[in-house]
């Protein structure tokens, strides 16, 4: 295929994935991890959950989950550089910018792997978390890097349909689990979810697969970061950073006014 069909081909391919944002306040895209690629995110995700207990920060948070069987990583961005990469990889970036504008923060970036006999936790919408509302607008959206395949019975990420559109939480219904869809897509994908999009995580009921999922959360940088980066991230994490990822995680003395860079040196 020539180059101008193949751009073209792209550029249909990217409208369709806004559409779907718009309609369903998701879209799901395929083949953006190589398979080796999520080889390797998923063998050091399994050593960030090693690491995270072995610093303290347990991988269980009973008043998430019922059990152990669902593996919380959190301060994944100190844990190994490869996620990082993940925060800042152009196949989430441009549709950060295209749902909540060029001023962003990064508001947290997390793991949950599902085991067998793992259980839903409470539904919840992003946005709900970090703003009491009205949600007029997509001020939050999570990243789902998928790092197995994900489907009903091993605990994709269950969502309510259409839920985007939700503006007060007096809206939300009452029996929202039982109306609620499973995510479907292979390893190696990226779900883009808008964060007013209520969902909640799958249980697992396999005898022997697992579902792993990193959560790379994004919000608009008048918001909070569910996290404080200035005291999570190690001295010797933040040394590394680029001028970019700084911004991104609101370590400069500008926090939330993120296009106003006149307190900055030159870094
Ligand atoms: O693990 C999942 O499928 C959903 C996780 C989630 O929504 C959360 O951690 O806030």
């Amino acid at each position: 295929m020539s180059e101008i069909k193949e751009s073209k081909k792209r550029a249909k391919a990217e409208t369709a994935y806004f559409d779907d944002l718009e309609a369903n306040g998701f879209c799901v895209v395929e083949d953006v991890l190589s398979a080796a690629e999520v080889f390797d995110i998923r063998k050091k995700l399994l050593a960030a959950a090693r690491e995270s207990n072995r610093r303290g920060v347990p991988t269980h948070i009973p008043s998430l989950d019922q059990n152990d069987s669902n593996i919380r990583v959190f301060n994944l961005l100190d844990l190994d550089p490869v996620f990082l990469e993940l925060m800042g990889r152009s196949e989430a970036i441009k549709f950060v910018k295209q749902l909540i504008g060029e001023d962003f923060i990064v508001s947290n970036f997390t793991a949950n792997i599902a085991l067998p006999g793992a259980k839903s936790m409470h539904a919840h919408s992003d946005l709900g978390i970090v703003f009491p509302g009205p949600w007029l607008e997509p001020w939050s959206m999570n990243t789902l890097w998928c790092l197995d395949d994900i489907y009903f019975e091993n605990g994709a990420t269950m969502y309510l349909p259409k839920s985007h559109r939700i503006e007060k939480a007096a809206d939300v219904p009452l029996n929202m689990l039982d109306k609620m869809l499973s995510f479907r897509a292979k390893a190696g994908s990226l779900i883009i979810m808008d964060g007013r999009l209520w969902h909640t995580s799958g249980e697992n009921i396999t005898q022997n697969e697992e579902r792993a999922i990193v959560f790379g959360y994004y919000s608009a940088a008048f918001l909070r970061p569910q996290v404080n980066w200035n005291v999570l991230l190690a001295e010797e994490t933040q040394q590394a950073l680029s001028k970019q990822q700084r911004k991104w995680l609101g370590l400069n003395g500008t926090a939330n006014t993120v296009s106003a860079n006149f307190t900055e040196g030159s870094q």
